[in-house]
């Protein structure tokens, strides 16, 4: 009977003994392998780390360091194209100047943030009394402008007196001017009346000078003649001394911008347009400005440019500075151009 008891808590003995290696080697080989397969996962995650490290790092440290700026891309990417252009009489330059405040240099000065602008550009308008229509120039332009992604600065030139008006010589001021405030290398030169109704027409310059103002609502939205200048053109500051700047002699109305258009092609230069629906544009209504008579003389004196070309022009020109007024919104000029009395 002993014996038997003795057999019995031996053979349970060795049964949990048995049991415990089994449970414990089974538990081994599973526990090894999930090590085995976690000492892996560990090597392995080391080993992509170790890849991925150094592209990572050279990403990160430039952003955080110092930001550099890119160059603008060829096309602006926040144009629009087509705009709704209107002539609200109760809009006041309080207003414009309300807007377009927080996004100006004093002067009307703009460059974009976010990228550096190829050409630097400055934008010239011949001007007498005409308030009413600038407003309504500077409501639409700077946007557009700025939406462009321009390094500009906009420069009102205005005739001081009553004499007779002379666009071309108060071009030829703002130029002067212009390179005096700042290294422009692009000349965009617009009446204070046009608004370009799509944003695709660039206000910059191109291989060779541009006429922007190539479908005026006034003439139909098409080209009054083939060789028509006026309005608004851009020229580079190489193209502009290439035909020696423009005419000083063209007093009243008419004939400058064929004269400028002459001076372009007998330098040999063309002409480049954008197309009729991007060079839209509308022109406020108004009616003749006093002492802007269209002058019998001017038609006669494109005869002579070919001559002209070298002695009348940038290097002929002579005014005096009356006043200059940094406003947010422009650079106002008044220049003493010595004009005939009217
Ligand atoms: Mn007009």
């Amino acid at each position: 009977m002993y014996t038997l008891i003795l057999f019995f808590t031996t053979y349970i003995f060795l049964c949990i003994l048995f049991s415990v290696v089994l449970i414990h080697f089974i538990f081994c080989i599973y526990f090894y392998t999930f090590y085995f397969l976690y000492i892996l996962n560990i090597l392995f995650y080391f080993l992509t780390i170790t890849v991925e490290n150094p592209s990572n790092d050279t990403a990160q440290t430039p952003a955080s360091v110092t930001r550099t700026l890119g160059p603008c891309p060829e096309t602006p990417p926040n144009l629009v194209g087509p705009l709704y252009v209107g002539f609200d009489f109760r809009r006041t330059l309080e207003d414009v100047r309300t807007l377009f405040n927080s996004s100006l240099k004093e002067g009307g000065r703009f460059k974009p943030t976010d990228c550096i602008a190829e050409q630097k550009v400055a934008i010239i308008i011949p001007f007498r009394n005409r308030h009413e229509h600038l407003k309504h120039w500077l409501y639409y332009l700077h946007p557009i402008l700025m939406r462009q992604q321009v390094d500009y600065g906009v420069y009102v030139i205005n005739q001081d007196g009553d004499g007779v008006f002379n666009r071309a010589k108060l071009m030829n001021a703002g130029y002067i001017e212009a390179i005096k405030d700042y290294d422009y290398d692009c000349f965009v030169f617009s009446d204070v009346d046009l608004v370009p109704l799509d944003d695709r027409n660039l206000y910059r310059c191109y291989d060779t000078p541009r006429h922007l103002a190539v479908a005026m609502d006034k003439f139909n939205f098409r080209l009054p003649y083939h060789t028509y200048f006026g309005g608004v053109c851009s020229m580079s500051k190489d193209q502009f001394l290439k035909i020696n700047g423009f005419p000083n002699t063209y007093w009243g109305w008419g004939g400058e911008d064929d004269d400028i258009y002459k001076r372009v092609i007998l330098r040999g230069m063309s002409v480049s347009r954008p197309n009729y629906v991007i060079g839209k544009y509308r022109m406020i209504r108004h009616e003749r400005d006093l002492h802007n008579e269209p002058n019998p003389v001017n038609p006669d004196k494109l005869l002579h440019t070919r001559w002209t070309l070298d002695r009348d022009g940038i290097n002929s020109l002579k005014y005096t500075v009356k006043a200059i007024e940094k406003d947010i919104l422009f650079t106002f000029i008044t220049v003493d151009i010595d004009a005939p009395s009217a």
